[in-house]
């Protein structure tokens, strides 16, 4: 008998990694879509072709995090086996500006859902996913990070995360339910969105190279990330809630790397040879050959406090799960610019 799953944010960057692949292992996949003004499906468009012609079990319905009774209406619809909770206010400097919202949707989202689950008689039936975040480890006290690391967040991003991490471990200690956080260290693709770090900056690459934009601004150079790629990650999504118990795990690479190598490393894909002149705010990232300004600061783009390195141990879910990442660093961003330049081109 084929599962069935349920996917909020089903069109972002994950969901739509994780639909294509639980569609592609047999499962009939509902995803949650929030109403917006413009058509926000261009990630999972194919998908829905698909579904149209009939060739994938694959159904959209509407929803919002804010709405706990859509929310309890979109489940008694699905009763799914399986709920991956990838929706969320998922940007951390924007979840500055925007604490309750973020709050709201990233803290008590989750606890909407596990209640949902719970009021309408499914906790022996479902499994719930929560995409947990290293965020959470925050200002770190050891590294590399596991799930024994201390957390101390650093952001309202991460705040409202960790309400949601502990609301899951208390549904599943009071009401033995099947429900796990995955502590996932960032990770990236193609579909990033446009106003993370690392497609920020390939896109840029590319539109530098192609003469549509001079230069970009970002802010800290500095921080440090273990960055994986999104196609691993939504598979170890999988294998943690097809575990034979629920628990929690980190997914990461282990490798941890700064702006500026991303900087650097996406820059030289683009034919540039950055060389870094002045300090602070002044910094300037310039083309070696050509000699022009390529890269700047901006302050805008700082966070009221950073996360200044995140360096992540999977050995758990190596150990128990058998999973593992297949990307490395350099075939990330290599794979993001070469899709951007050909997106632009
Ligand atoms: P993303 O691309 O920003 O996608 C977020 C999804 O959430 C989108 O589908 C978005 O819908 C939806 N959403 C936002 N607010 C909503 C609301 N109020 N109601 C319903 N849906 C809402 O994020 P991602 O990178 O795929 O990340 C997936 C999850 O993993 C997030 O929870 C994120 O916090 C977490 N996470 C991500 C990483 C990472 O490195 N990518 C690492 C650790 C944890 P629209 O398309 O309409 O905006
Ligand atoms: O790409 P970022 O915005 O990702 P961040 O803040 O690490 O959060 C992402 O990963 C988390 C997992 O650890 C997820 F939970 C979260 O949902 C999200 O997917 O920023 C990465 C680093 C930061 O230190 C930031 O200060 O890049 C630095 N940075 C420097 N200049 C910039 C910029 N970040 C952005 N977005 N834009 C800049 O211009």
């Amino acid at each position: 008998m084929s599962k069935t799953a349920l996917i909020t944010g089903v069109t972002g960057q994950d969901g739509t990694y994780l639909a294509r692949r639980l569609l592609a292992l047999g499962y009939r996949v509902y995803g949650m879509v929030r109403r917006a003004s413009l058509p926000n499906t261009a990630r999972i468009d194919s998908l829905l072709a698909r579904a149209q012609t009939g060739e994938i079990p694959f159904t959209l319905l509407s929803g919002d995090m804010t709405d706990s009774g859509g929310l309890h209406r979109i489940l008694e619809i699905a009763e799914p086996d399986e709920v991956y909770n990838l929706a969320a206010q998922s940007h951390v400097r924007v979840s500055f500006d925007t604490p309750e919202y973020t709050a709201d949707v990233d803290g008590l989202g989750p606890l909407r859902i596990l209640d949902a689950i719970r009021t309408l008689g499914l906790t022996e039936k479902t499994r719930f996913y929560q995409a947990s975040t290293s965020e959470l480890f925050g200002k770190v006290c050891q590294t590399p990070q596991s799930e024994t690391t201390p957390f101390h967040p650093r952001s309202p991003y991460a705040s409202a995360k960790l309400f949601a991490y502990w609301t899951v471990i208390n549904y599943r200690e009071a009401y033995g339910m099947f429900a796990s956080n995955g502590i996932l260290f960032n990770h990236e693709s193609p579909l990033r969105g446009e106003t993370f770090i690392t497609r920020k900056i390939t896109r840029a690459a590319a539109q530098i190279k192609l003469g549509l934009i001079e230069k970009v601004a970002v802010g800290n150079l500095d921080a440090y990330r273990d960055w994986g790629h999104a196609a691993d990650y939504v598979e170890g999504m999988r294998l943690i809630l097809n575990a034979e118990k629920a628990d929690d795990f980190v997914l990461a690479t282990g490798e941890t790397h700064s702006v500026r190598e991303l900087t650097e490393t996406a820059f030289r894909l683009a034919g540039f040879d950055l060389v870094w002149k002045g300090t602070g705010s002044d910094e300037k990232g310039i083309d070696r050959v050509g000699g022009k300004v390529l890269v700047e600061i901006d302050p805008t783009f700082f966070r009221p406090t950073e996360v200044d390195l995140l360096c992540g141990d999977a050995t758990k879910a190596r150990e128990r799960l058998g999973w593992e990442p297949k990307h490395s660093f350099r075939d990330i961003v290599e794979e993001m610019f070469q899709a951007d330049l050909a997106a632009l081109s």
